[in-house]
C-alpha cells in the first residue's frame, strides 16, 4: 500500500495522487465502485454495531445497504403475541438513512428466533398470528425498505421442506400466504425468499428453483431470491454463476445477502490469499448476472461475524481484520467490481472523538434513589441530519423510568435514545434537548461514551 494516495480519514474517503488512475477505480469505496456497475454493497449491522466508532466509520464510508443482523426477526419484533418492539430495528434504519444506505428487511417468517408463543399456538391460530406479524411490521416499515426477505430459510438440506410451525399449520401455502400479506401491506418493497447452501446448483437450490417457479406461475408476488453465501475458504460453488443465471431467468431478481468465508484460525497468508480469491470470484458472479443486485457480507469486520461462537476455530470471515483493517480480500473485491489492481486500499482509523461532528452537554439533578438527566445535543457536522440515534451507557444501578424528547431503549446499560416525529431533523450547527428521570442504587453519575449515530461525540 502506497501512502501517497488513500486514507480514510473518520470515516471519510479523501483520495490524493490519483493521477492517471482519475476515475471512479482508484482508491475508490466498494459501495462508489459497486454502484459504478449498478449494483449495491451491503453489510449487516446489530444495534451494539452503532455504538462502535470504528466499525461505524467504516460502515458508513463503504456500504450503501444494511441487513439489521438481529433488529427485524421476530423475537425483537413481537416477543409476544401482540406487543412490538420497533425501536432496534429503526435504529438500524435510522443509521442508514443518516448515512445515505438503503435497508433490506430481515426477517418476516422463520423457524429460528421465533418467540415460543408462536410455536405453542394451537395450529388453527397460526396462520391469523402470521399475517398479523407481517402486516403490522411491514407496515411499520413501509417505504422505508429495499426489500424484506419475506420467509427465511425454509428449506432443509435435502430440498424437503422445513418442517415448523407455519408448516404445521398451512403447510407450503404458508410461503405465498406470507408473499402474499406483505405485498398487500408494502408493495414497493422487493419481496425475497433467502436462504443458505442454495449457491450452487443441487438438491436444496432445485426446491428453490422449484418453489419460485411455482409461486410465479401462480402470480404470487415474489421479487428476489437471497442466496447467503456462508463459505468456507476455497469451497464457493463451481456453479455459482450459472445458479444465479438460472433463477433470474425465472423473473426474479438475484443477491448475495449474507456472505461471509471463514477460515480455520490462525488465519495464514495462504488462507488470506484464497480468501481474497473466494470474494473476488463471488462479486465476479455477481457482476455475470444482470439481475444479480447487490452482495451484502455478514458483518462488518472479523471481530462482528457470527462465525467464532457458531464455528468454534474458524474465523476471519470477513474483508476487515479485528482492528477494522482491509484484509487481501477487500482489495481482490474492489479490484473484481472495477477498482484498479494496486491501488491502495482505504484504511479506515476510528472515529477520532476530537473530530466527532457532536458535542453533548448534560445536566443530572439527583436525590436519594432517583435523578433526572437532561442532555442537549449538538450537530457540529457539516450536514443535517435527518433521523438521529444518540447512544450512551448508563452507570450499574441505574434505570431509566421514564423520559421526554426521545425514545429510550433499552433502559439500562448500553442504551439508545431515539429521536421522536418532531425532533429528527437536525440541521449542521443546531442543537436538541432531551432527557430522562432514573432509579440508581448509589451511584448517580452522568453516562458516558455518548455517540451520535454512531460517531463518539464531544462533551
Ligand atoms: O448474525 C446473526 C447472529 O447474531 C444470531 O446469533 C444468529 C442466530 O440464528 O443469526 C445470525 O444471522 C443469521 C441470519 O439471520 C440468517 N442466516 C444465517 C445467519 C447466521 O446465523
Amino acid at each position: 500500500m502506497s501512502a501517497a494516495a488513500a486514507v480514510v480519514a473518520a470515516g471519510a474517503l479523501v483520495v490524493a495522487g490519483l493521477g492517471a488512475h482519475a476515475g471512479a477505480a482508484a482508491g475508490s469505496s466498494l459501495k462508489d465502485l459497486a454502484e459504478a456497475k449498478g449494483i449495491y454493497f451491503g453489510t449487516a449491522m446489530t444495534q451494539t454495531d452503532l455504538g462502535n466508532a470504528s466499525l461505524t466509520a467504516v460502515a458508513g464510508a463503504q456500504f450503501d445497504m444494511v441487513t439489521p443482523g438481529n433488529e427485524m426477526k421476530w423475537d425483537t419484533v413481537e416477543p409476544s403475541r401482540g406487543t412490538y418492539n420497533f425501536g432496534p430495528g429503526d435504529r438500524i434504519v435510522s443509521f442508514a438513512t443518516a448515512h445515505g444506505m438503503r435497508v433490506r428487511g430481515h426477517n418476516l417468517v422463520w423457524h429460528s428466533q421465533l418467540p415460543s408463543w408462536v410455536s405453542s399456538l394451537p395450529t388453527n391460530q397460526v396462520q391469523a398470528a402470521m399475517e398479523s406479524h407481517i402486516t403490522t411490521t411491514a407496515t411499520h416499515y413501509k417505504g422505508q425498505l429495499y426489500a424484506w426477505d419475506v420467509v427465511n430459510e425454509p428449506f432443509n438440506e435435502d430440498g424437503s421442506l422445513r418442517q415448523d410451525a407455519f408448516t404445521a399449520a398451512m403447510g407450503t401455502g404458508y410461503i405465498a400466504d406470507a408473499l402474499r400479506t406483505a405485498h398487500a401491506a408494502d408493495p414497493a418493497a422487493k419481496l425475497y425468499l433467502n436462504d443458505y447452501n442454495i449457491e450452487g446448483i443441487g438438491a436444496k437450490s432445485n426446491a428453490m428453483y422449484s418453489l419460485v417457479q411455482s409461486l410465479k406461475s401462480q402470480g404470487v408476488p415474489i421479487d428476489g431470491v437471497g442466496f447467503e453465501a456462508h463459505f468456507i475458504v476455497g469451497q464457493v460453488p463451481s456453479t455459482l454463476t450459472a445458479n444465479l443465471q438460472r433463477f433470474a431467468a425465472l423473473g426474479v431478481d438475484v443477491a448475495v445477502t449474507e456472505l461471509d468465508d471463514r477460515i480455520q484460525l490462525p488465519a495464514n497468508s495462504t488462507a488470506l490469499a484464497q480468501q481474497a480469491t473466494d470474494y473476488s470470484n463471488v462479486v465476479k458472479a455477481c457482476l455475470a448476472v444482470s439481475r444479480c443486485v447487490g452482495v451484502s457480507q455478514w458483518g462488518v469486520g472479523d471481530a462482528d461475524s457470527w462465525i467464532p461462537s457458531a464455528f468454534p476455530g474458524y474465523g476471519a470471515a470477513t474483508l476487515y481484520d479485528n482492528s477494522y483493517q482491509p484484509k487481501p480480500a477487500f482489495e481482490a473485491t474492489a479490484t473484481a467490481l472495477g477498482g484498479t489492481p494496486g491501488t491502495p486500499t482505504p484504511t479506515p482509523t476510528p472515529t477520532d472523538p476530537g473530530g466527532a461532528s457532536c458535542k453533548v452537554t448534560d445536566a443530572v439533578n439527583t436525590w436519594n434513589t432517583g435523578l433526572t438527566e437532561n442532555i442537549t445535543i449538538t450537530n457540529t457536522g457539516s450536514t443535517a441530519l435527518a433521523h438521529w440515534a444518540l447512544a450512551f451507557t448508563l452507570p450499574g444501578g441505574q434505570a431509566i423510568t421514564s423520559g421526554w424528547n426521545a425514545t429510550y431503549s433499552p433502559t439500562s446499560g448500553n442504551v439508545t435514545a431515539t429521536n421522536v416525529s418532531y425532533n429528527g431533523t437536525l440541521a449542521a450547527g443546531a442543537s436538541t434537548t432531551i432527557g430522562f428521570q432514573a432509579t440508581h442504587t448509589g451511584n448517580a453519575a452522568a453516562p458516558a461514551a455518548f455517540a451520535l449515530n454512531g460517531a463518539a461525540c464531544s462533551r
